[in-house]
């Protein structure tokens, strides 16, 4: 692909923030960040910078990942990917315990190491090997410390995790708020720290800053930031956080996060899906300092129009006939073994409810995938029969706990079933909708378009009946606070007590429009 080539950003869409990349060859390999959902830092892999395919996740074990009693946009933050002399190295923190640590593997798709624990404050962890065989790691300051905000950075012993070198303050960025998400990079003789300040909101922004040595001093590019689109009404928001990759033809490419937000007239901006992964070339000024052209003109060719109609197109029916859980589904933080099954009853998921309902900062019995389309319909069929009191299982859209609107089954006062449409909006929430039903395998459904969420119901074969609607709005960042974008899940709880029978889930299906 060239620059003058049409291409779909983002390249991945929904919920997938702070992206980093390396090249081996001519294959390509990314992550992104999870916070509280398992497993953790899922890795993608493209031959084109364009199409990317879920190969593993970095984090599938809990001695790798313990998200208990995480708050929802805790746990895993920004992780840096990168691959040397044979061996990947993929570095984060998890903010459950604030702490940073790489995994290693010569297998992209894993399984990865253990964790190898740093005694480095800080988030954002970034690691560079130096062709002289030195490895610099850098991060930012220690939050809620008096460390000056900037970009610190020391040697480290990669075999070990050791740090060689005193932690130094090697760059302030250029004065806006949370200088973070740092890279290096040697280019032609030349180190250049990449950076994103301004925070992840609408301010956000990519910077620069570039040294004779790695460790410094820094001098800032006159012409910072190098992508932002903070105080412009372009329809892509929020762009920064980016990392850069090379090409084998020697182009540089840079991928970065970015929202699409649905305007509301004379209301506001919201965004639902998260922060999602773009794609953009790089290209040079006279004076040699990068710029990510994601300018109006580069804007047509990458047809960001169109995506923002809708991004790749998608239809995945999950049939639940393999022995492992398809890739795409997320767990809430670690999940009990206990709680779901494929084996229980064949071609079928099996949840069991527990006491863990969707409103508490634990582990109910959930799948999710994420929403990756504005207009996409989902559903499920589901065979359940409640028998005790607060019995429930079915299909949420979820954006945390505070924040999810669910078609489900229960019963009501007289034991009978019902199906409830409910709705949770912060510390409101309330049952909209509720039908009293004779049959106890049902289809729900949830038709999604970038206002509104519809939800759907039938007897199997029978007549689609809408039960009521909630805005998308209402589970935006906006709203609802914190890093992560909206999931579609499969659920059953007992809300405080443990259900008495299974859930079971015949089918999953998605489709975008
Ligand atoms: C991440 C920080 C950021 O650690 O948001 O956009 C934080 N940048 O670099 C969480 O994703």
């Amino acid at each position: 692909m060239s620059t003058n080539e049409r291409y779909i950003n983002p390249i991945i869409p929904g919920f997938n923030p702070d992206p980093s990349i390396c090249r081996v060859g001519s294959d390509y390999y990314l992550v992104t960040s999870t916070f509280q959902y398992f497993p953790g830092v899922p890795i993608y892999h493209s031959r084109d910078l364009v199409h990317w395919d879920q190969i593993g996740y970095c984090l599938t074990r809990e001695s790798q990942l313990d998200l208990e009693g995480c708050k929802s946009s805790m746990g895993i933050y920004a992780p840096t990917l990168r691959y040397h002399e044979g061996r990947f190295y993929m570095i984060t923190t998890n903010m459950n315990s604030y702490r940073n640590f790489f995994v290693w593997s010569e297998k992209p798709e894993g399984p990865w190491s253990d964790p190898i624990w740093l005694d480095w404050p800080g988030i954002d962890p970034s690691i560079f090997f130096d062709e002289d065989g030195r490895v610099y790691l850098s991060g930012t300051n220690e939050l809620g410390s008096n460390e000056i905000p900037g970009i610190y950075q020391a040697e480290i012993d990669i075999a070990t995790g050791n740090l060689l070198t005193k932690r130094q303050l090697v760059w302030g960025g250029t004065g806006a708020q949370a200088p973070e998400g740092p890279h290096l990079y040697r280019i032609e003789g030349m180190y250049y720290l990449l950076i994103a300040e301004g925070g992840t909101e609408y301010g956000h922004m990519v910077t620069i800053a570039r040294s004779k040595s790695p460790n410094g001093p820094y001098e800032s590019n006159p012409n910072n930031p190098i992508l932002s689109h903070r105080s412009s009404n372009h329809a892509i928001q929020a762009t920064g956080h980016a990392d850069f990759v090379q090409k084998e033809d020697g182009s540089l490419w840079a991928v970065f996060l970015g929202i699409r937000p649905v305007s509301v007239p004379f209301v506001g901006r919201y965004h639902h899906l998260g922060r999602e992964t773009f794609l953009a070339p790089v290209s040079w000024s006279i004076e040699n300092w990068p710029v990510i052209d994601f300018r109006k003109e580069t804007f047509e060719k990458m047809q960001l129009v169109q995506c923002l109609v809708e991004s790749q197109q998608k239809t995945e029916i999950d049939e639940f006939d393999a022995k492992l859980l398809q890739l795409n589904w997320n767990f809430l933080r670690n999940p009990k073994a206990e709680d779901w099954s494929l084996e229980e009853r064949p071609g079928w998921l099996t949840l069991h409810g527990s006491e863990t309902s969707l409103n508490d900062i634990g582990s109910p019995a959930f799948i999710g995938r994420r929403q990756q389309h504005f207009r996409c319909v989902v559903s499920t069929l589901l065979n359940f029969q409640p028998a005790g009191e607060g019995e429930e299982a079915g299909l949420t859209v979820f954006m945390n706990e505070r924040f999810h609107y669910e078609i489900a089954m229960t019963l009501d006062l007289y034991k009978r079933r019902k199906v409830i449409l409910r709705r949770r909006i912060g510390s409101l929430w309330k049952i909209e909708h509720e039908v009293v039903i004779d049959y106890s395998t049902i289809v729900f459904g949830i038709e999604a378009d970038p206002s509104n969420y519809r939800f759907f119901y039938s007897e199997p074969k029978g007549p689609t009946k809408y039960l009521g609607s909630g805005e998308c709005s209402m589970l935006s960042t906006e709203v609802a606070g914190g890093f992560t974008g909206v999931y579609f899940g499969l659920y059953a709880t007992g809300n405080g007590r443990a259900c008495t029978v299974p859930a079971h889930f015949d089918w999953f299906s998605y489709k975008s429009e």
